[in-house]
């Protein structure tokens, strides 16, 4: 990360910092392009957990919510279906996750395992009616995501082809880690595919106790 990267994602948790509690989020963009028949991104994250959907084939069906520990209005489908759901770009053929499945508006909870403060998704045709939210143990909101944020400048809402509408999102918890995840959207359709989880360490917060550290050396020394 050079330093405008940096002074960038650090101007991106002060703004995320903003809400009443003390989690805040990172965000960055950009994985691993996979190769056929997958294609689109994953994790780049070392030691990160990925879900794929991928466990049944296509011509089988894709398995159900449930075998993936989500629950609510979601589905597990490959392909598209034209005002319901639009398949990852890159000619991805697996199955990925669908938000909502029967109705225009819903959400699904996707129980991670363990507690994690990484999370990162293939988040396809970014819509503005597109969120998710992390949740603590109580299912407490620790803090929100919506499509506004993660879609690139100057890009259209929606749009199942363009890079900037179509991206691997990195989300990284500081000062606290998720329990669960729920995916909500207001509108066909928020697209899901490899999902990544891990419980990472936070660099922010260690970049923090190291500036603290060197402000007690400087002090020690003028005195
Ligand atoms: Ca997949
Ligand atoms: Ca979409």
């Amino acid at each position: 990360m050079n330093k405008m990267n940096k002074a960038l994602a650090v101007a991106a948790l002060m703004a995320a910092s903003a809400s009443a509690n003390a989690v805040t989020i990172g965000i960055t963009f950009g994985g691993t392009n996979l190769g056929a028949p997958d294609n689109n991104a994953t994790t780049s994250v070392a030691g990160a957990t990925v879900i794929n959907f991928n466990a049944a084939s296509n011509t089988a069906g894709c398995g159900t919510i449930a075998s993936y520990g989500i629950s609510g209005n979601a589905n597990i489908v490959a392909g598209s279906v034209g005002g319901l759901y639009a398949a990852p770009p890159l000619a991805n053929t697996t199955c990925y996750l669908t938000v909502p499945q029967n109705s225009t508006s819903g959400s699904a909870v996707w129980n991670s395992p363990g507690s994690n403060n990484y999370l990162g998704l293939f988040w396809g045709s970014i819509d503005n009616y597109n969120s998710l939210q992390f949740l603590d143990g109580s299912n407490n909101v620790l803090a929100t995501v919506t499509g506004a944020q993660v879609i690139a400048a100057a890009t259209a809402f929606g749009d199942q082809t363009a890079p900037g509408s179509n991206r691997y999102v990195n989300l990284l918890l500081t000062g606290g880690t998720y329990e669960s995840v729920r995916f909500i959207s207001n509108g066909y359709a928020f697209e899901i595919d490899n999902i990544a989880y891990a419980n990472v360490p936070e660099p922010a917060t260690l970049g923090l106790l190291g500036l603290g550290l060197a402000g007690i050396g400087f002090a020690r020394r003028r005195k």
